[in-house]
């Protein structure tokens, strides 16, 4: 299927975003609570890098490993996939009706790049150490709270909701590209298509100086996150896919990609205390901001640079 007929077949599903599925709603919920999904059908990527990809950003090599080698997927059947990461507002709508806490910190990245991450308890969802509104994706959720959420979402919509798997999220994120970011593609402004680290970030944490190591030179005009869907979208409607926060994945962590599943399935096998989030986040370094990119994260970590997006199964 060529790009431009695949694209057409993508499909936002914003008709359907009621809560009256559910069998006994306990309240009445507007469709903002639920975020909004967008098909994507079956086809085939590759995925990962070449070693030319990581050795021009001089990755580092433990890093580059994890998403080498570049591999042939076929996705054998269309899902649905979040066109933003969830939001502060979508997720308390949960912990309103669960009585959802967390049961422990968030670690926050105080002074920027160079600074020591911190957990204490006054960092929390609700307070991750920058300002938010609800319309800010949501941090400091590890990989139980993600989880618990989608389940929560499935009950009350009768919809079948979950974290993606790797390479998923990382078909829906290309959206067709092979180069490492769309703005090589496309020799755009990066902060065009993302909340990056970038000269905001870089006037706030030390008065200006671009080290090109460490930020993007241009602006994107925000220091922690974005509210979602504030840049360009990726050819098939996701917002955010690079920048803004990391999203977990179903996937657990291994060295390298030898072996990985070439379909949608995750990988469930290897070193499951830590899980694959994909994206990078508002405050990373340019080297880390591309689609092939994978980061561990301890699964009961919470932080304020990582959140979720979710998948749809559908019937
Ligand atoms: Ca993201």
């Amino acid at each position: 299927m060529g790009l431009k007929k695949f694209a057409a077949a993508l499909t936002v599903v914003g008709s359907a975003l009621s809560l009256s599925a559910c069998a006994t709603p306990r309240a009445s919920v507007s469709s903002a609570a639920v975020p909004a999904m967008i098909r994507v059908p079956a086809g085939h990527f590759v995925a990962g890098s070449e070693p030319a990809e990581t050795d021009a950003v001089h990755y580092p090599a433990e890093n580059a490993r994890r998403e080498q080698p570049a591999r042939a997927v076929a996705i054998e059947r269309g899902f649905a996939i979040g066109r933003t990461e969830v939001t502060r507002g979508q997720f308390a709508r949960f912990a309103a009706e669960t009585g959802w806490k967390p049961d422990g910190p968030c670690s926050f990245l105080p002074d920027g790049i160079g600074g020591r991450w911190t957990a204490d308890a006054a960092h929390d969802w609700r307070h991750p150490g920058f300002a938010q509104t609800d319309d800010h994706p949501v941090v400091c959720v590890n990989l139980a709270d993600a989880t618990a959420y989608a389940a929560w979402l499935s009950r009350r919509t009768g919809r079948s909701f979950r974290l993606p798997s790797n390479t998923e999220w990382e078909y829906a994120a290309r959206a067709g590209i092979r180069a490492a970011a769309p703005w090589e593609a496309s020799a755009a402004n990066p902060c065009a298509f993302g909340n990056l680290s970038d000269r905001s970030r870089a006037f706030a944490h030390n008065r200006g100086a671009i080290d090109p190591a460490l930020y993007f030179a241009c602006d994107a005009g925000f220091v922690g996150t974005a509210p979602v869907a504030s840049f360009q979208p990726n050819a098939w409607g996701l917002h955010d896919v690079l920048g803004n926060v990391w999203e977990w994945t179903l996937d657990c962590l291994n060295a390298d990609q030898s072996g990985a599943p070439q379909t949608s399935a995750p990988r469930t096998t290897g070193d499951c205390r830590s899980h694959i989030d994909r994206g990078s986040s508002w405050v990373n370094s340019p080297k880390y901001v591309r689609f092939a990119a994978q980061h561990p994260d301890l699964v009961e970590a919470r932080t304020s640079v990582l959140g979720f997006r979710l998948v749809e199964d559908l019937p």
